[in-house]
């Protein structure tokens, strides 16, 4: 299938919802002008990367939030890509009726029908304002952990799967994935170009890791990747663009140029996953579990006892 990580420019904390709607309803007429099949929209793509503030006014973090999907703003969107008959990918503050908050992601079919929902697993940052950080990092602050594990969907005559930004560092979150036989993992991504903690690690260093963390992940499972960044300069904080997407041998077909709004498409046959799970990833033939007790016995380090 044809698809597209619409990378995302940047947001301003002033920005409006229906400016936004507006911006990837553009990305979507394009999407359709190059006959793609699926858009992947970035994380938490209707706002500013708002974690970067620190917030203590219960309705100023609501503002950020949707309590509905779609909403009022975001209906537009719906109702252009049930008529492209385009299927997509949007991540988005979700807030539940029970008061719940979640970094979120979800697949909307080409007849506009939420097929799937993903909540981010991995929160990087931390919870309280940290002023030995260059700028804040508020995940934990603002979301829970996912409690919808890592499932995947049968759509686009596929499988397909979801993760969020951070939970691509985490080859937990592929492997996972990859036992259910995906065949695409698409991810939206809001990465700061620099390190709050650690001042001389720049965009090269962040870029590598980024690419790092997809090529693993899409080669050691046998998968496509579709990842697209929110990027570009939000209020004077740099987010780092690489938007792009991944061929089952780990390989980069296609890679934003820009900072701004951007398409990356490429044509993905998806059953060109089936060498590496029939060969070098076969898990059924190759895996022995009897050895990997500590990935889910254990959460942190276990150091061997001193000399
Ligand atoms: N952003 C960053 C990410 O994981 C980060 C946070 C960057 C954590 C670099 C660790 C290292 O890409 C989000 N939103 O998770």
């Amino acid at each position: 299938m044809r698809v597209a990580a619409a990378q995302s420019g940047p947001i301003q904390k002033a920005d409006s919802r229906q400016a936004v709607v507006r911006r990837m309803i553009d990305l979507l007429d394009r999407a359709k002008a190059q006959r793609c099949d699926l858009v992947v929209f970035t994380e938490l793509a209707l706002t500013t990367f708002f974690p970067r503030w620190h917030m203590t006014d219960p309705a100023e973090v609501d503002a950020c939030f949707e309590r509905e999907m779609p909403s009022a703003a975001t209906r537009p969107l719906f109702e252009r890509a049930r008529e492209h008959g385009i299927a997509f990918h949007l991540g988005y503050a979700e807030l539940t009726p029970e008061g719940r908050r979640f970094n979120t992601a979800i697949l909307v079919d080409r007849g506009g029908r939420t097929i799937g929902k993903y909540r981010k697993v991995h929160l990087p940052g931390h919870a309280e304002f940290d002023p030995a950080r260059s700028f804040q990092h508020l995940e934990k602050r603002y979301f829970e952990p996912g409690d919808l594990g890592f499932p995947v969907w049968r759509a686009m005559g596929g499988i397909l799967g979801m993760c969020i930004c951070n939970d691509r560092r985490w080859p937990e979150t592929w492997r996972v994935l990859g036992l259910q036989g995906v065949e695409m993992v698409v991810l939206g991504y809001n990465t700061p170009s620099v390190n709050s903690q650690k001042p001389g690690e720049g965009p090269q260093q962040r870029m590598f890791q980024h690419r790092l963390s997809l090529q693993a992940g899409a080669y050691q499972n046998s998968t496509w990747v579709v990842a697209a960044a929110k990027c570009g300069v939000e209020d004077g904080h740099p987010l780092m663009g690489g938007s792009m997407i991944v061929n089952p041998d780990g390989e980069v077909v296609a890679e934003a140029a820009t900072l701004d709004d951007e398409l990356v498409v490429a044509d993905c046959d998806l059953d060109a996953t089936a060498f590496g799970k029939q060969t070098v990833f076969d898990f059924a033939r190759h895996r022995r579990v009897e050895h990997y007790g500590r990935i889910t016995g254990q959460t942190g380090v276990i150091l061997p006892p001193e000399e």
